[in-house]
């Protein structure tokens, strides 16, 4: 077991190395996570996220412009692949099949990317769409797909109104498909008022509700409704 001591100092790390644009020393600091035996989810939750959580904050501030953002992003993927292949499963394993991407306009893909590895981490099939996806894309690909989950990302306040379109457009050509949102910009609310089946705040989360859809689509499908 990692003392708390030395996982907070490759926390920090990783999260200046995000922040500095700096890639050399986020792999460097994956590298040693690994080694030292602390968990990859951790690692990437609470260094290189938290790290483009304050990226974020310096870009508000003014101090950071989008080529950081870029660079901040590099850095931040630098690090996940290396992390990625060593995130642990969920203790529950499922089976289905989720069409996921980022919706039209957007190409903020990161927290995609997120959910799409912890989604195949649970055992999910995945159909990454990619970003910038146009609306009708996501119809067409659950129709030709037969997903049970058409999973949808948006970052920006502007973008994420395509979600109700897209929400509406698939319950009138595949009303069998759950619907799942998520990204910074969209609240439980708003998924809610729009008719999505689930919102989450996070990846973790969004595996979480994806399995209890693909649960509740099952009994749907077998007429039991008990539990
Ligand atoms: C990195 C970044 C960029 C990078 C993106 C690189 C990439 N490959 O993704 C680049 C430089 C390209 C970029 C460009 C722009 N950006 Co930008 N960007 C950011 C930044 C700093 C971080 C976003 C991020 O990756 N966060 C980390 C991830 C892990 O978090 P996340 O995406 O929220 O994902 C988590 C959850 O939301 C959830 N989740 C995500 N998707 C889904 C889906 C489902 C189904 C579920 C259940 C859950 C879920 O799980 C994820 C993991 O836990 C944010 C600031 C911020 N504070 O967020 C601005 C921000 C999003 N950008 C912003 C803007 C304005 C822009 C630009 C217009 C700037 C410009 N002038 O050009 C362009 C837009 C380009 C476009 N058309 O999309 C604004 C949006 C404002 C708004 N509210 O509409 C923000 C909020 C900055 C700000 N405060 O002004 N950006």
């Amino acid at each position: 077991m990692v003392s708390e001591e030395k996982r907070k100092e490759i926390l920090e790390r990783l999260k200046k190395g995000v922040i500095e644009f700096d890639e050399d020393m986020v792999k460097e600091a994956a590298n040693e996570a690994l080694e030292v035996g602390m968990d990859a989810l951790d690692a990437i939750m609470n260094g290189l996220v938290s790290g483009m959580e304050e990226v974020g904050n310096l870009y508000e501030k003014g101090e950071y412009f989008v080529p950081e953002l870029l660079m901040s992003a590099d850095a931040l993927y630098a690090g996940l692949d290396i992390l990625k292949p060593h995130v642990k499963a969920e203790d529950i394993k499922v089976s289905g099949q989720v069409v996921l991407g980022v919706v039209e306009g957007d190409v903020h893909d990161i927290g995609k990317n997120l959910v799409k590895m912890m989604f195949e981490v649970a055992g999910f099939e995945v159909v990454d769409l990619g970003k910038d996806v146009p609306l009708e894309k996501f119809v067409e690909e659950s129709l030709n797909t037969k997903a049970d989950i058409v999973a949808l990302s948006a970052m920006m306040t502007s973008t994420m109104l395509g979600m109700p379109k897209v929400i509406e457009m698939i319950r009138e050509k595949n009303p069998n498909a759950k619907i799942l949102i998520g990204g910074a910009p969209v609240s439980k609310d708003a998924a809610e008022k729009w008719g999505a089946d689930g919102w989450a705040p996070d990846a973790t989360n969004a595996v979480r509700e994806a399995i209890n859809l693909v649960k509740g689509l099952k009994r749907e499908i077998m007429g039991d409704k008990s539990e």
